[in-house]
This record gives structure tokens, sequence and C-alpha cells, in this order.
């Protein structure tokens, strides 16, 4: 199955890794994986992502290497959790321009955009995938190491909710039994991604909580987090996330909603956390969202409150109510 992707890399001679827009754990840990492997394959390879590397991914293994280099034409580009093209940003140039282009993801909206398309739709995450990948690889000249399994193991974590969401199956569980035996502080990576939250963070949190709306009998529940916030606890877009959760974790909650209000005028980033029996990028994509069955996002324009029925609406309709 691999053996396409394989005979690529022997014959590449430039190869550029491209992370997604917004980066999360999934798609880093996946590319800086799959970037090490192939410099311990012996092939010379570059990693990209348009986006700055929040801090809390500053903790996985050759982050730094990220748009370290000019733009570069390259024979082999690969492209890492990117549920559509457009994903990789200002990067997506230099993937089209590429000899071959290949798509490793797990996105079930993904449509196939590469010539070699490595795609598990609907598994835990990318890292699920791009084990297997550099297994492969590793069969052909050893390249999976500690840093690889630890970098694959955040993934792992992160995309996962620890292990919690439902597109969590045996794989998952078995392939992050294979990454354990490797040599990393597993407990560490988990205590970092899952449980440290910066005290900035708690002071935003603990405001958007209090002001949380419920609707439909508490089915659904929404957080907001105004620019105002921003600037009153210190913080960014970049502390909003897992906030959500806790809403979605509430008893009687299916749907969990939270809109950002971003710093360009009247424009909202959306995330949506559902319950197992309701499909949440069936929702962000009437707003020409996409994502997972229960964890999807979208950007809308307009005016807040108008946004903010839009939404509801959206929510209402999928869940029959
Ligand atoms: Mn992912």
């Amino acid at each position: 199955m691999y053996r396409d992707f394989i005979d690529a890399v022997k014959k590449a001679e430039i190869i550029s890794i491209i992370s997604h827009q917004n980066p999360d754990g999934d798609t880093c840990g996946s590319a800086l994986a799959l970037y090490r492997a192939l410099k311990l394959f012996g092939k010379t390879a570059y990693i990209y992502c348009d986006s700055d590397i929040k801090d809390s991914l500053t903790v996985l293994k050759g982050y730094e290497n990220y748009n370290a280099s000019e733009v570069v034409k390259c024979d082999l580009a690969i492209a890492c959790d990117c549920a559509d093209a457009e994903r990789m940003g200002k990067y997506l140039d230099m993937y089209r321009k590429a000899r071959i282009k290949v798509d490793i993801d797990h996105h079930k909206t993904n449509t196939g955009y590469g010539n070699i398309n490595i795609i598990e739709a609907g598994v835990s995450a990318t890292c699920e995938v791009m084990y297997k990948v550099i297994k492969a690889l590793d069969g052909e000249k050893p390249c999976f190491d500690d840093t690889v399994a630890e970098l694959l193991y955040s993934g792992l974590v992160t995309d996962s909710g620890g292990f919690t969401f439902s597109s969590v199956s045996s794989q998952t569980h078995a392939i992050a039994s294979e990454l354990v035996k490797y040599n990393f502080n597993a407990s560490a990576i988990c205590e970092h991604f899952l449980k440290s939250v910066p005290f900035n963070t708690f002071r935003l949190r603990a405001k958007v909580w209090s002001n949380a709306k419920f609707f439909c009998d508490n089915k659904i529940g929404m957080i907001v987090f105004t620019q105002e916030d921003f600037k009153s606890t210190g913080t960014s877009p970049d502390n909003t996330e897992g906030a959500i959760n806790f809403i979605r974790d509430i008893k009687g909650v299916e749907v969990a909603v939270a809109i950002t209000e971003l710093a360009a005028n009247n424009s909202f980033k959306v995330s949506i956390r559902t319950s197992d029996n309701v499909d949440a990028s069936r929702i962000t994509m009437v707003f020409g969202g996409g994502g997972h069955k229960n964890a999807a996002g979208c950007r809308i324009s307009g005016f807040f409150e108008d946004v903010k029925d839009r939404l509801l609406k959206a929510c209402r309709d999928e869940m029959g109510i």
C-alpha cells in the first residue's frame, strides 16, 4: 500500500513537508516525525507552515526547522493533516508545483487532492496514519527512533483528546502501545498537552465560562471569546483551545459552540464539539467549514447577533429540534 510513496521518496532529491495553518499537535507531530524520519533516511527535506508555531507546540522536537528555508523547488511535496489543499495557505503554490504531491490525512472530508493519497478517513489522528507510513519507510532503511515515536505520540494524544474521542479504536491503542515502547516520557506529554493550563488562560476561561449561554433545554451550550476578553486577560485566540470541551462535558449538552471574535472587523472563528449522536462537521459545512464528526470548525463574517442566530439555526437543523 505504501510502495508508491516509498518509491517516490527514494527518487526525490528535495522533499517539502507542509502542515496546515493554525497548526495543532497532530499536523506538527506528524509533519515533524516525517521530517526527522526522512533526514534519518538520508534525504534533503524542508518543513513549512503558513502560521507561527504557538508556544504550546514548541515542546515538539525540531519545531525550529519550520520555515527555516526559503520556498524551494521540490520534486516531492507532502501535505500532513490538511483536510483540503487550501489549508496549506501560501505554501499551496509550492505544493502545486511539485512533481509528485502526497496527501497524508485522516479527515473524512479529504477529497484526495494528491497524486499519492494515504488517507484513513475517520481514524483518530494523522499521526495514526503516519506511524504506518514511517514504519514502512523504516522497513527499507532504519529511520524510526525515539524522537519519531515521541512526536507521533504527541499528535495522537492531542487529536484523540487523550484517547477519549469516539474516533479512538483498537488500532489507536495498538499504535500507542507500540510507541510507548520507545524511550521518551509519555506521561510528561500527556501532562503538557492535556493538563497544564497557563494562568492567563485560566483567567480567560473563567470569564467566558461564567458568561456561557444555553439554548434548547440546555442541549446547546455557547461560549464567546471577545477581543476585550483577550485584552483584559493578556491572552490571544491561541489561548481559546480546550475551553469548549468543558461545555461539551456538561451533562445534557449535545452541541458546544465557541465563537471567537477575530481582530478583523465582523469576522469570527467558530468551533463546534458534539456528543456522539450529532455530526459537528455537517453543522460547519453549512458555512463552508469542515472537520470531524465530533469536532469541527468554520469562519463566519457578519454582525455578531446574526452570526449567533445563523449558528443556532444550523445546530437545531442538524439536531432536528
Ligand atoms: Mn488531525
